[in-house]
């Protein structure tokens, strides 16, 4: 009995205790973590997690969120059951009501909107989550509606689409071969721990870092030969400034621009404009250290770029300051060859597992014939080029002006106004809709908007596909029941469309049939995966050959590397370059510098926090108990600014007030905010025009700001 005891209080599973260990991921962040984890269940609950040494991706390492997943799944404001608003929108009053009922409702104020103003009025927006997404597109475009759109308007896709109009394809860095590695914003120890420890690696086998980055990071402590300290949303002239200087130096690789690139002359007779002192000038770096890095980087090689998602694209100059990054990959000759540039192509959610799914074709086979009518399309037309979802930074304008159609109904799946520039815009936005239908875990500032509120569960009590690198796929089963009345985000959906009688049979035969109609040409199965407490490998799997991509002809109408991208130059006319052009952008908001002497960066990432839901665990929440405004220490005694002061942040958008954090670790002339907070909301102080006219990536990363110390 006593050993029954200590296996119990230790947490280990025995037949006796009734401890069971289970196997399942945490989704609590990218698709491309999406770490094994052991849940130990007893009683139907989870008494404890932790990583699964056996998984591919995380060999047993956790981050801090996802060690906290207990907390999360047990959150006491989880959703209990479907909610129908009784008080004013944005009050928080609602009464519980059947899943029936609450699937009436949306089906008769659904059509409803669909019958007065046609079925691109109602918008299918999903927030950060994504393993439901390829099913609410074919829902939405099932339900007749063009406006299909994600959180994507401001994560990755910029990106994404830089690397379409250059060569065609997503590409990623083959660090392990490289020489010399660029990293523009990289910073993995907070974002990302799985790369953070490849990183360490790479560092220990001697290669050497170059780290680009406004702030003094763990990444550019332990890892950084050279670190330049770069003014925010300033790359794109750095970049160019370095091509610049490797042609003057003849350090490019002739032989391959010679061979496999397009424009070339018109790029090197722009770059010629950033010399050595306008760089300096306008990225606020030491010549010295600028040349430094660019002789490293250019005669070192092989050499990859390593960047990340959002901080060179979060700018209204983001997408070209993306573009003139990569185009150093076809200066140097480093694309698409051992130690560089690697091509990769997505198998599911961004995920280069190595195999082909029929992932877009799910969608596409229903989309209607209105493309570039969906929301924000006309006004990002390069968007509408690359992307199949509305670009949702023209969400709000859209819905208070009713232009250039009137979008009257959302169904938001984890949708957060929070997420938006401008958020007091989006919840009138969302106030002044006919209908509003949130799905979500928690009760949030805006599911309090919304009519109907529904309540979805957590990865613990659903299962899921899930393709890994390597060549490993996993389907998921639930380790406990949903809590409460709660489903997945999928039978939800899949219930309200045989409510709502779509007439799509493939859709209502639900989340299984839509797997395995993208794994048709696989031979695992569905149940094969599931039969496995940990991914399998897909025989069909194979490893990229560098080189390959390049002698087929790469995706681009030249079939070359294109610094004179040609897909860009159909957009000449309203304004788009086709080659990396610079622009300076914190004026493009009427900030008078002398009134608003800062440039604000928002959103840097916090290991203990992910977006809007961590910051609510005990766990997490302890690390760093309020919201802080980081500032450099010397401007902060200057301002007459101590730590834990009450500050107030002001833009001509919004302000707020936080405790103010000097450190050495910020630049001078930057002010620092993490997004999330509840009571200190970023993007209060953002403009919602304040975007990028190529990609409608919002300027979340650079605009003007002034800081002054407050009382309470
Ligand atoms: N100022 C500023 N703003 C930013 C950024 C920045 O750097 N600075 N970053 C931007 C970027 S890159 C991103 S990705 C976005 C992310 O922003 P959000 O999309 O807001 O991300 P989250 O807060 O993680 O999740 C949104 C909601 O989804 C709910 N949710 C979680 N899991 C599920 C589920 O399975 N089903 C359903 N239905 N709901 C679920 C959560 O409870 C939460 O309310 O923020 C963007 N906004
Ligand atoms: N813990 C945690 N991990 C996350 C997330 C999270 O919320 N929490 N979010 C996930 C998501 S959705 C995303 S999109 C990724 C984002 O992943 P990352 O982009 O890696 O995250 P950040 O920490 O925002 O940015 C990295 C560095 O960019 C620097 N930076 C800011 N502005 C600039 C600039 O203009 N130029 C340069 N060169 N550097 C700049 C910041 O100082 C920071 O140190 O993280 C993912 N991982
Ligand atoms: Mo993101």
């Amino acid at each position: 009995m006593s050993e029954i005891n200590e296996l119990t209080k230790a947490k280990i599973p025995s037949e006796d205790n009734g401890i069971e260990l289970k196997r399942t991921l945490c989704d609590i962040c990218c698709p491309g973590m999406h770490c094994g984890v052991n849940a130990y269940v007893k009683d139907g609950k989870i008494i404890k997690i932790e990583g699964t040494k056996e998984h591919p991706r995380n060999h047993g390492k956790l981050c801090t969120k996802g060690a906290a997943g207990r907390q999360y799944v047990y959150r006491k404001d989880r959703l209990q059951t479907p909610l129908k608003r009784t008080g004013e929108r944005g009050e928080g009053r609602f009464e519980p009501i059947s899943w029936d009922e609450a699937y009436q409702i949306i089906r008769d104020e659904l059509f409803k909107v669909r019958d007065t103003y046609g079925a691109d009025s109602v918008a299918f927006f999903s927030g950060y989550t994504k393993w439901y997404r390829q099913y609410l597109h074919r829902f939405a475009y099932s339900f007749g509606s063009i406006n299909y759109g994600t959180e994507c308007s401001t994560c990755f896709k910029a990106s994404e689409m830089a690397w379409e109009a250059t060569v065609g394809l997503n590409s990623d860095p083959d660090m392990e071969n490289s020489n010399v590695i660029l990293g523009f914003a990289l910073n993995g120890f907070h974002s990302n721990h799985l790369m953070s420890a490849r990183l360490l690696k790479l560092k220990e086998m001697g290669k050497k870092f170059i780290i680009i980055d406004p702030r003094k990071t763990p990444a550019t402590k332990k890892l950084a030969d050279i670190h330049l300290q770069i003014k925010p949303g300033t790359d794109g002239a750095l970049a160019l400034g370095m091509a610049n200087l490797i042609i003057e130096n003849d350090w490019h690789d002739k032989a391959y621009i010679e061979k496999y690139t397009y424009g070339f002359e018109e790029y090197a007779e722009y770059v010629k404009q950033f010399d050595l002192d306008t760089t300096a000038r306008i990225t606020g770096l030491k010549k010295e250290d600028i040349y430094e890095a660019v002789k490293l980087y250019a005669t070192n090689g092989p050499a990859s770029i390593t960047e990340t998602s959002c901080s060179i694209t979060h700018h209204t100059n983001g997408f070209q300051n993306y573009r003139a990054m990569i185009c150093l990959n076809g200066l140097t000759g480093n694309f698409d060859r051992p130690g560089g540039q690697i091509p990769e192509k997505s198998t599911f959610y961004d995920m280069p597992a190595g195999y082909h799914m029929y992932e877009h074709e799910y969608y596409l086979d229903v989309q209607p014939k209105r493309k570039a009518d969906a929301i924000g399309c006309r006004k990002y037309p390069l968007w509408n080029k690359f992307m199949d979802e509305f670009q949702a930074m023209d969400l709000s304008r859209q819905i208070l002006e009713g232009t250039p159609y009137p979008v009257r109904a959302v169904y938001g799946a984890g949708m957060n106004a929070k997420m938006f520039p401008d958020t007091k815009k989006m919840y009138e936005a969302l106030k002044s809709l006919d209908f509003f239908v949130d799905v979500d875990l928690f009760m949030t500032d805006t599911a309090k908007y919304a009519d109907i509120v529904l309540p979805a569960c957590t990865s613990y009590e659903r299962g899921e596909f899930k393709a890994y690198m390597g060549g490993y796929a996993a389907f998921t089963r639930p380790v406990i029941e949903p809590l409460y009345e709660s489903k997945s985000d999928v039978q939800i959906l899949k219930e309200l469309a045989d409510v709502m009688e779509l007439d799509d049979p493939l859709l209502r035969e639900g989340y299984e049939a839509e797997i395995n109609y993208m794994i048709r040409d696989l031979s695992v199965t569905i149940e094969d995966m599931k039969a496995s407490e940990f991914p399998i490998r897909v025989p069909e799997a194979r490893e990229v050959v560098p080189g390959e991509f390049t002698a087929n002809g790469m995706n681009t109408a030249s079939g070359k590397f294109e610094f004179y991208s040609n897909y860009i130059a159909e957009f000449k006319d309203q304004g788009l370059s086709p080659i990396p052009t610079y622009k300076e952008t914190l004026d493009d908001e009427g900030m008078d510098e002398k009134e608003y002497p800062y440039i604000l960066v928002t959103g840097s990432r916090l290991p203990n926090a992910i977006h809007s839901r961590i910051h609510e665990l005990a766990w997490t929440r302890s690390l760093r108990k309020e919201p802080m405004v980081d500032l450099n220490l010397e401007d902060a005694g200057e301002l007459g600014i101590s730590h834990g002061d009450l500050v107030e942040i002001r833009t001509i958008t919004g302000k707020i007030r936080m405790k103010a954090n000097p450190s050495v670790k910020i630049r001078r002339g930057d002010v620092q905010l993490y997004h999330g907070y509840k009571e200190a909301n970023a993007n209060d102080l953002i403009g919602s025009t304040h975007t990028d006219p190529y990609s409608g990536f919002p300027g979340f990363k650079s605009s003007r700001c002034q800081i002054v110390r407050v009382s309470e």
